[in-house]
């Protein structure tokens, strides 16, 4: 089946975002008195649970488990209120042009709008990140061009799962087998091949390095002619950025019988 439809990821892919978030996290903590200080180690070891909830949870059990009173009794409620604060903090320094697109983001929406091709996002951020970061740092005719948003309130479960591709194939009402991934984790990786989506990889400074076996293609960036990729996995067939036809080529062992 021919490629018809690209779905992108977000923190990692569309925008090197996870400092501004690691940042978010810190600021919150110190404002709730908390002795909690996420470094770039231990952060990178946090990415490893999906979510930002999740995440403040998972560091909770496996590191703070002594946390006294009612934070302990009723965690979920303290979470919750915990993340939403980071989520404020988060999205002041993404409207106040704290973070740019990667290269080549904005270059590869034009071209495969033009193409006919069909964008969607799929994340496990919010909505309201998700919006904020492409009303701050992408032109409105691009940002303009995803038709589906499948984000962290789309699915109960988050990447790993590929809980958040499945809604977005079925709100663009596609085929796995009609469509790209891009993403930059493992856990990217492994949600969109559970879906039975074909997977790019392009790696962050958080991911790289990752096992991503089973992506059809692993690059260092997506590109633009005078910022080229390094391909670390794939075929990238004499070309040094990633567009269209490269996309088409990578998805082509893919594609199920006609
Ligand atoms: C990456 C994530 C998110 C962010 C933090 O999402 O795992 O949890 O790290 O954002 P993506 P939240 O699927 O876009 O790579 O705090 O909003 O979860
Ligand atoms: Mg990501």
């Amino acid at each position: 089946m021919d490629l018809k439809a690209i779905l992108f990821d977000v923190d990692g892919t569309i925008s090197e975002t996870e400092e501004a978030h690691r940042a978010a996290f810190n600021e919150t903590f110190r404002a709730e008195g908390l002795d909690w200080h996420w470094d770039r180690d231990i952060y990178r070891r946090l990415l490893s649970v999906a979510g930002g909830r999740e995440r403040i949870r998972f560091f909770l059990d496996t590191e703070r488990p002594h946390l006294p009173g009612p934070k302990k009794d009723a965690p979920d409620d303290w979470i919750a209120r915990l993340h939403q604060d980071k989520t404020r903090r988060f999205g002041d320094k993404v409207s106040g042009g704290a973070l740019t697109l990667r290269s080549g983001v904005e270059r590869l929406i034009r071209e495969a709008r033009d193409d006919g091709l069909r964008l969607a996002i799929a994340t496990t951020t919010s909505r309201v990140n998700v919006d904020t970061l492409l009303a701050s740092s992408m032109a409105r005719d691009a940002a303009g061009s995803f038709e589906v948003f499948a984000t962290g309130e789309c699915s109960q479960n988050k990447k790993p799962d590929p809980g958040v591709y499945l809604w977005a194939l079925d709100q663009l009402a596609l085929p796995p087998e009609a469509c790209i991934a891009i993403e930059d984790s493992v856990n990217g990786l492994h949600a969109a091949q559970g879906a039975g989506i074909p997977t790019v990889i392009a790696t962050c400074p958080y991911t790289d390095g990752d096992d991503f076996t089973g992506a059809v293609a692993v690059v260092d960036r997506l590109g633009e002619p005078d910022r080229p990729f390094r391909i670390i996995n794939g075929d990238a067939r004499n070309k040094t950025w990633v567009d269209v036809e490269l996309l088409r080529h990578w998805h082509s062992p893919n594609a199920g019988d006609a």
